[in-house]
């Protein structure tokens, strides 16, 4: 049994991304069958509960103000409608419903109240309950807790040498900063990144460092693949290979053995077999639904099939909740 380590090099981490493939897959299975059932996939379930019109310059974001895309501006959404979308989440087979929110950080206010009042009316459904709402600080944080949330995402995205040229308005310190509120107010984190935004292999590693370093590891590790949507920054961005994408979801794996790892955006461009890969190199979550905040997410029936044909089982809402 692999117990997890917090001091991981960029020399080894670069070791077991660049290993033999197969090796490499073969490596990430073993130590997912350590920690995990074989073929249990966690279901989240994402809903945008305001959209756009955010003043943030995220290259990759198609809500960010600055870039003309078709994401069409929202207000928050009203407690009701997020009750009715996480019931029907519940219905299809979501163990987890996650809020997302196009602000750069979390105000005290009507607003956070509203959201607070989601967060308890989702735990109270019996399901787990995450939001991303940009940083926050550890009262915010508590708060929320209190409320029955279960876990708080915010990325890091990317390496701390790559992320000035992905986003400017706000800073890796300041990210790191959210994190630890976090983890002082006791929430579980969801933490990871995104690849395919043209960064250097040596950025995937320090990225899958920054990550693999925290003690404790995040519970989930969302390794996004870029979405890259008209109108932003990013558009016409090279798509990564996605032997390079499978390569970085199995080093996640080993590296956090025990964390949730969540193949994330970009997986309608992700045919079954590269999606078997996937769960293969060791991703056991993914997230549900036909949509992700704005852009497209496989239809639930797609997916339905595909986990027959591979024989898959959705994780159950843990009884804790
Ligand atoms: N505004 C909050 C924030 O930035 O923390 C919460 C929502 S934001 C949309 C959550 C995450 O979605 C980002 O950190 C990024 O990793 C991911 N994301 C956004 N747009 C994406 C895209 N086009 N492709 C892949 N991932 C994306
Ligand atoms: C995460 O890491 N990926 C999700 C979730 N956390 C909030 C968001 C993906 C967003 C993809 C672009 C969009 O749909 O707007
Ligand atoms: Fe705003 Fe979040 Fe998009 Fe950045 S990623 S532009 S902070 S919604």
């Amino acid at each position: 049994m692999t117990s997890p380590r917090h001091n991981w090099t960029v020399d080894e981490i670069a070791a077991l991304y660049d290993q033999p493939f197969l090796d490499l897959i073969y490596e990430a299975q073993t130590v997912h069958r350590q920690h995990f059932k074989a073929g249990e996939i966690q279901k989240s379930t994402l809903l945008s509960i305001k959209t756009g019109a955010c003043s943030e310059d995220c290259g990759y974001c198609p809500q960010s103000a600055r870039y003309k895309t078709a994401v069409e501006r929202e207000p928050l959404l009203d407690l009701q409608t997020v009750l009715e979308k996480a019931h029907e989440a519940k219905e299809s087979g979501s163990s987890r419903f996650c809020m997302g929110a196009a602000w750069r950080e979390v105000k005290d206010g009507p607003d956070f109240d509203r959201v607070v009042e989601m967060v308890n009316g989702v735990s109270k459904m019996g399901m787990e309950v995450c939001c991303t709402l940009g940083m926050i600080n550890t009262t915010q944080a508590k708060r929320l807790k209190e409320a029955g949330l279960t876990a708080y995402n915010h990325n890091l995205d990317t390496s701390p040498e790559y992320y000035g040229d992905i986003i400017t308005t706000r800073t890796y310190e300041d990210r790191l900063n959210t994190i630890s509120n976090l983890r002082e107010a006791g929430v579980q984190l969801c933490c990871g990144g995104i690849v395919g935004l043209g960064e250097s292999k040596q950025d995937r590693f320090r990225l899958l460092q920054m990550l693999a370093n925290q003690n404790p590891h995040p519970e989930s590790v969302p390794i996004n693949k870029l979405v890259a949507v008209p109108g932003t920054p990013l558009s016409d961005q090279k798509e990564i290979e996605i032997l390079e994408f499978i390569r970085t979801i199995a080093t996640a794996r080993i590296l956090m053995p025990q964390s949730f790892v969540r193949l994330s955006a970009g997986r309608t461009e992700l045919s079954d077999e590269a999606q078997a890969l996937a769960f293969m190199a060791g991703a056991n979550s993914i997230f549900a639904g036909d949509k992700l905040l704005t852009t497209p997410n496989p239809e639930w029936n797609a997916d339905q099939v595909l986990f027959n044909k591979l024989g898959l089982k959705e994780l159950p809402i843990s009884p804790s909740n």
